[in-house]
């Protein structure tokens, strides 16, 4: 999640484990529903009922679809062998509980064999609107009901075998800003308009205001060679979200032998995360408002 290596970031993952877990040597654990305190499902309660507020009109019409048919509600934190059982039915897919940030490969082979490795803490009160590792409300609000669509659910397991082909070829920086700017931050164009289904976006308060509502992003249409050219930022809104027609957009990147792309992409320019080509598909042009305010004061 991170756009240096995820091997530094999961060195100093933050999230240890309770006495008497154990990690196995694929990074999971238990999810260790049990120990879960009431202040911890409290804080998903909190999280799940303003976001659920807001979603209708925003999220896409797959999401609130999965959402729907998952064993997720506000009262708990959902236990990961219940969502596991809905999904393996739906799509072949797992739910794995991790510490926290996983090593790239190791993220990879998780994904190449459709288990999603979910963080099993919930971030704290205080942490409401920010964080830096996935939390369990981030992985399982956000990404588990796209998981439940049948072209996600291949498209991220041919990004988690992508991941490990890029990585043997020196290119996962660029394969990784892919990912980043649909699973995480991609929106989509439906008929009724422009909704969210990156998981980065979905599980976020603000953010899922600020992407579809402010004058300030820009909003692109989405080009693979394009994107895998652009840097993004972690720490912040996005200042460029990519628009897809639909899903299968998505579905047909996955075909697509990289390898031809990644020898290209070592020449030419590199963008940066506000720039606005020429040759872009413009959906909605940003005035830059938020990030000038900002690195401004
Ligand atoms: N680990 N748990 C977890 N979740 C992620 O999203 C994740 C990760 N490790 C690496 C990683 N993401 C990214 O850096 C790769 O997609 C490149
Ligand atoms: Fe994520």
């Amino acid at each position: 999640l991170n756009e240096q290596s995820g091997e530094a970031a999961a060195a100093h993952a933050s999230h240890g484990l309770a006495t008497g877990e154990s990690q196995r040597a694929d990074w999971t654990i238990d999810q260790g529903w049990e120990r879960y305190t009431p202040e911890q499902h409290g804080v998903w309660k909190t999280l799940f009922e303003r976001q659920t507020k807001l979603l209708p009109g925003r999220a896409c019409d797959e999401f609130v679809a999965g959402m729907h048919d998952l064993p997720i509600g506000p009262e708990q934190i959902p236990d990961f062998r219940r969502l596991s059982d809905v999904l393996m039915k739906r799509t072949g897919w797992q739910v794995v509980a991790v510490p926290g940030l996983v090593p790239d490969d190791v993220f990879f082979e998780h994904l190449a064999n459709r288990r999603f490795p979910s963080g099993h803490f919930i971030r704290k009160p205080h942490e409401l609107d920010y964080l830096e590792e996935p939390d369990v409300f981030h992985d399982v609000f956000g990404h588990v009901p796209m998981l439940m669509n049948p072209v996600i659910a291949d498209y991220i397991q041919a990004y988690g075998q992508g991941g490990l082909r890029a990585q043997r070829l020196g290119k996962l920086a660029h394969l990784a800003r892919v990912y980043w700017y649909t699973v995480e931050f991609g929106l989509l164009k439906q008929k009724d308009g422009v909704r969210i289904y990156g998981a980065g976006i979905a599980s976020s308060y603000t953010e899922s205001v600020f992407s579809l509502d402010s004058a300030s992003p820009n909003r692109l249409r989405f080009d693979l060679e394009r994107v895998m050219r652009t840097h993004y930022r972690i720490d912040d809104f996005q200042e460029t979200y990519f628009v897809i027609d639909d899903l299968d957009e998505l579905l047909q990147l996955a075909h697509i032998d990289f390898a031809p792309l990644y020898a290209k992409l070592d020449s030419g320019p590199e963008y940066q995360p506000g720039d606005v080509l020429g040759s872009d598909g413009v959906v909605a042009r940003g005035d830059g408002s938020y990030h000038a305010a900002k690195a401004g004061s």
